[in-house]
């Protein structure tokens, strides 16, 4: 607004002496048609802009009314007065110092829009610096938050690194886990490999040590047995020349024929003797000959009760067992006897699967024959008990057999019927085996821990024939004797029993 003002100021001084010297010069400019006209539109041209200014009026400097002059009449009047050309000189030089002073103002004025434009020009180059710098701060932005994002991306992957390295150290730390519990079982199966081996070991010298023992059994019998049957050719000497003398005699007496008589039974029994002797000094036949049970033992004609050696089936594994030959047509072959508390019969699991025992005396024949022959066929189970006062009685069992291990060798019979009690006293079919180690019972409790011995515990059932051995008749109650409830009731120890099976159709 200023620089306006100044210019319009200017370009009104400006104007003056121009007109002023129009005015002298061009009389045809001061007509009333012109004159009348108090302002002008004038418009300056400086460079790329341009400016409008308002003329003032001029009139002041206009000459006198009667002052008219032209450059024809100058020109043409060679002579003009004195005074008036001492006016025009003095006239000129007003103008031509109003003309320098003017051209001063006009150089300022120039100089002053050259600093105007120069400032504008700086403005505008400011202004361009910051549209600039605005686009590149919003470029900046941009940046930033596409980076920002990047960020977040990466923080993303990052987590999802640490998430999967993590559960891979997890599962490293489980393997690394299973591996040590796997070397544990390694180490601890192989110290009972060991411990095994050792066993074995033992086994095989005591084994050895046995045939030796009975091998000096067998050679003082084959000498005994010379003795005898030397003992029995004097001893028919002796007869014959008895027999002689008795011939001799002529008399029947009564008292030889006495002394006769009790020499035959001598005779008699020393023969029955030789028999026996010959029986156990010969080779056993069964030794030759392969054997399930004691049913085809007594078909081979062995009919002697004894014991006798067994085969597993499909097997080189051998089993000494006693054969029943006389209750009831023989063949039984014995699974279980008690007599005298000689043996112990509370163990564990593994011994009433391979059995103990001795097979003349108190002994388990094994679960795991039991399976294998009672599977080969249909078997009868018998079992015979005496009490303390010598009665005896039975229970019979028309179809016998059990499981094998796997099934905790279960049982399995039917068709009762026998004397010791109108009800069965063994547990029913399906009973599992039960030993102090394997619990395999229908009751909270542990019943071979109660009852003691390996047995069909139900819950716990009516009978164990492998309780604790009590001698003698007692009133104290006992729930872990050699028990058979429908007989004796709950507390009634057994003086004897046993358990055998035979073929149902031998
Ligand atoms: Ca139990």
């Amino acid at each position: 607004m200023m620089a306006r003002f100044l210019i319009s100021v200017l370009i009104g001084r400006f104007a003056v002496v121009i007109l002023a010297v129009i005015g002298l010069s061009a009389p045809a400019l001061a007509a009333p048609a012109t004159r009348s006209e108090r302002r002008h539109h004038h418009r300056l041209q400086h460079g790329p802009c341009s400016y409008t200014f308002l003329l003032p009026e001029v009139e002041h400097c206009r000459p006198a009314p009667d002052f008219h002059v032209s450059n024809s009449l100058q020109r043409d009047s060679p002579s003009p007065p004195a005074a008036e050309q001492h006016w025009t000189a003095k006239r000129l030089e007003e103008l031509e110092g109003v003309m320098e002073n003017n051209t001063e103002w006009l150089l300022k004025l120039e100089n002053y829009i050259q600093d105007s434009v120069k400032l504008e020009m700086v403005e505008m180059q400011r202004t361009a610096a910051h549209n600039q710098t605005a686009a590149m701060l919003e470029i900046g932005t941009n940046l930033l938050s596409q980076t920002a994002e990047q960020t977040r991306k990466l923080t993303d992957v990052e987590m999802q690194m640490l998430n999967q390295t993590s559960r891979l150290e997890i599962q490293l730390l489980e393997n690394s886990l299973s591996t040590n519990k796997l070397e544990k079982q390694v180490l601890l199966q192989t110290q009972e490999i060991t411990r095994l081996h050792d066993k074995n070991g033992f086994l095989e010298q005591r084994f050895v040590a046995m045939e030796e023992r009975h091998s000096q059994e067998l050679q003082g019998l084959k000498a005994e047995k010379l003795q005898l049957q030397d003992l029995v050719a004097r001893h028919s000497s002796f007869i014959t020349e008895l027999e002689r003398e008795l011939g001799s005699a002529t008399s029947n007496s009564t008292l030889l024929q006495k002394q006769q008589a009790a020499l035959m039974d001598t005779v008699h029994q020393l023969l029955s003797m030789i028999n026996q002797c010959n029986e156990i000094s010969m080779p056993p036949k069964e030794e030759v000959l392969r054997f399930k049970d004691c049913a085809e033992v007594y078909k081979s004609g062995l009919t002697t009760s004894g014991i006798y050696t067994l085969h597993y089936l499909n097997s080189t594994e051998t089993v000494k067992v006693f054969c029943d030959m006389e209750t009831s047509g023989g063949g039984w072959t014995v699974l279980q006897h008690r007599m005298d508390g000689a043996v112990d019969f509370h163990r564990p699991w593994k011994d009433y699967k391979t059995g103990f025992g001795d097979s003349s005396g108190e002994y388990w024949l094994g679960n795991d024959f039991l399976h294998q022959v009672t599977s080969s066929g249909v078997y009868t189970l018998r079992i015979v008990l005496k009490d303390w006062d010598n009665n005896e009685v039975y229970s019979q069992y028309d179809h016998f057999h059990t499981d094998s291990e796997e099934r905790n060798y279960r049982l399995h019979v039917k068709g009762y019927s026998g004397t010791a009690g109108r009800t069965s006293s063994l547990s029913h079919s399906g009973t599992e085996f039960s030993t102090k180690d394997r619990d395999n019972d229908k009751c909270g409790c542990k019943c071979a821990q109660m009852a003691t011995g390996g047995w069909w515990f139900d819950a716990c059932g009516p009978s164990n024939l492998n309780g604790i051995y009590y001698t003698g008749n007692t009133n104290t109650v006992r729930y872990n004797g050699i028990k058979w409830y429908y007989w004796k009731g709950p507390s009634l120890s057994l003086k004897e029993t046993t358990m055998m099976i035979k073929p149902v159709d031998f």
